[in-house]
């Protein structure tokens, strides 16, 4: 192809579109019960503008919701995944953010939720939310992913890319940066690490290392430009860019400074990792780099052969993503992806790259590459380093099947 004429004909003929006349577009849609007369909605007043009221997605798109992951003996506690596959670009809506609870949502009222800053400090000082807001403050995008996400174990027939790894999600949070906090209050010369405390009913509670704490931990108040989601910590939660979800504390009540880990609930009994030697590994805090392939996808049908763009999600908990590549022949052969700008540190990266599907069968996979020069491995290498015991940190190359029939699924 050598000049944009071209280009435009391939892509119609493999689209398997007939060329644009004066008339406009002869288009597929009429194939689908549309038609290119005036339609009956050009025709008359449309509803009236949304005021006094949040607005909500089309109703053609009522489909698109959060699935549940995992339920428990308690009511409060479980899971839900975000559609992966139903996204597009790098944000996730706030309606669909994943959800992670232990104890349920507590409904928090902001005028009396207080924010403890104590152990070893200069100044122990308690934070309204007010005063939280009068602070400097940054707006980042960061991903916060549960480091129960994807899976050592085969995923369940007709998984979706969001059933496997959906409990992923990518927003712009708002706040102080935790490092400003803490200059407010001072830190003790000893202090190495800081237990961060949740006001929910589990009062979930990790140990955070300092030097995380004042380097790029944010106290945030927003997401994607509004005021947290009660499921995501309303008032304030705690978002530790790149470590494992668990630690990015919600409802955040409490940070006492300390001069050893608390070793609690969270770090010891969960949270680690059994190696196949009976050992855990403990403090596994960094979400390593992982890709996932969200068009074509598990539950979605290819129509006609022809034109396709594989797309998909990026990310590495190190820093930025440098490299994704993808293969259409099993892993025989990969091309470099192309990926989507901004490229952002610690945050999602949508990869996009061209196809053409024959009609055979095919089998789609991605692999990721970070600033550390880390690449994603092969399930083989990471289950030789690691067993299946631990139900955290999987993230090996997953693989979609096209069958003949278009339809996409996990590949074993
Ligand atoms: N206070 C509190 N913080 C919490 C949790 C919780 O149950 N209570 N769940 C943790 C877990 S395991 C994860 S993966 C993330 C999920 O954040 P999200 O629900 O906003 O997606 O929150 C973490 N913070
Ligand atoms: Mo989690």
């Amino acid at each position: 192809m050598t000049d944009g004429g071209d280009r435009r004909r391939f892509l119609l003929a493999s689209l398997g579109l007939a060329g644009v006349g004066a008339a406009g577009p002869a288009t597929s849609s009429q194939t689908a019960g549309g038609s290119t007369e005036v339609p009956q909605w050009t025709r008359r007043q449309g509803a009236p503008v949304l005021a006094e009221a949040y607005g909500v997605p089309s109703p053609f798109e009522a489909g698109v919701v959060r699935h549940r992951r995992s339920r428990s003996a308690l009511p409060g506690a479980g899971s839900s995944t975000t559609p992966l596959q139903d996204l597009h670009g790098i944000v996730t809506p706030n309606g669909l953010h994943f959800e992670r609870h232990h104890a349920g949502v507590p409904a928090i009222d902001p005028a009396r939720h207080r924010l403890l800053v104590h152990g070893l400090v200069e100044r122990p000082l308690v934070f309204r939310m007010e005063d939280l807001l009068r602070l400097p403050s940054v707006s980042r995008m960061h991903f916060i992913e549960c480091s129960g996400n994807s899976s050592w174990a085969e995923p369940a027939p007709g998984s979706t890319a969001g059933d496997i790894h959906g409990l992923i999600s990518c927003c712009e949070w708002t706040g102080p940066l935790l490092s400003t906090v803490l200059a407010e209050t001072g830190v003790g010369e000893q202090a190495c690490w800081v237990l961060a405390e949740g006001a929910d009913a589990a009062a979930l509670t990790r140990s955070i290392p300092i030097g995380k704490a004042m380097d790029d931990a944010i106290l945030a108040y927003a997401q994607n430009g509004e005021r947290l989601r009660p499921e995501q910590g309303y008032p304030l939660r705690l978002v530790l860019p790149g470590f494992e979800g668990n630690m990015s504390v919600k409802w955040l009540r409490r940070l006492k400074l300390g001069d050893q880990p608390f070793q609690t609930r969270e770090e010891t009994s969960k949270y680690t990792d059994l190696m196949p030697d009976g050992t855990a590994r403990q403090f596994t805090f960094v979400m390593e780099a992982k890709s996932v392939i969200t068009f074509p996808s598990g539950g979605q049908r290819l129509g006609d052969r022809g034109f396709y763009e594989i797309s998909g999600l990026a990310w590495s908990g190190r820093g930025r993503i440098t490299r994704v590549e993808v293969s259409t022949d099993g892993g025989a052969s990969w091309s470099d992806a192309v990926l989507q700008t901004p490229v952002l540190s610690k945050c999602l990266t949508r990869f996009r790259a061209p196809w053409r599907w024959d009609g055979a069968t095919a089998q789609l996979a991605c692999r990721a590459t970070d600033e550390t020069g880390y690449v994603q491995p092969f399930r083989e290498a990471l289950v030789a380093a690691r067993g299946v015991n631990s139900g955290y940190h999987y993230n090996g190359v997953q693989s979609w099947s096209v069958a003949l029939d278009g339809t996409v699924s996990h590949a074993p």
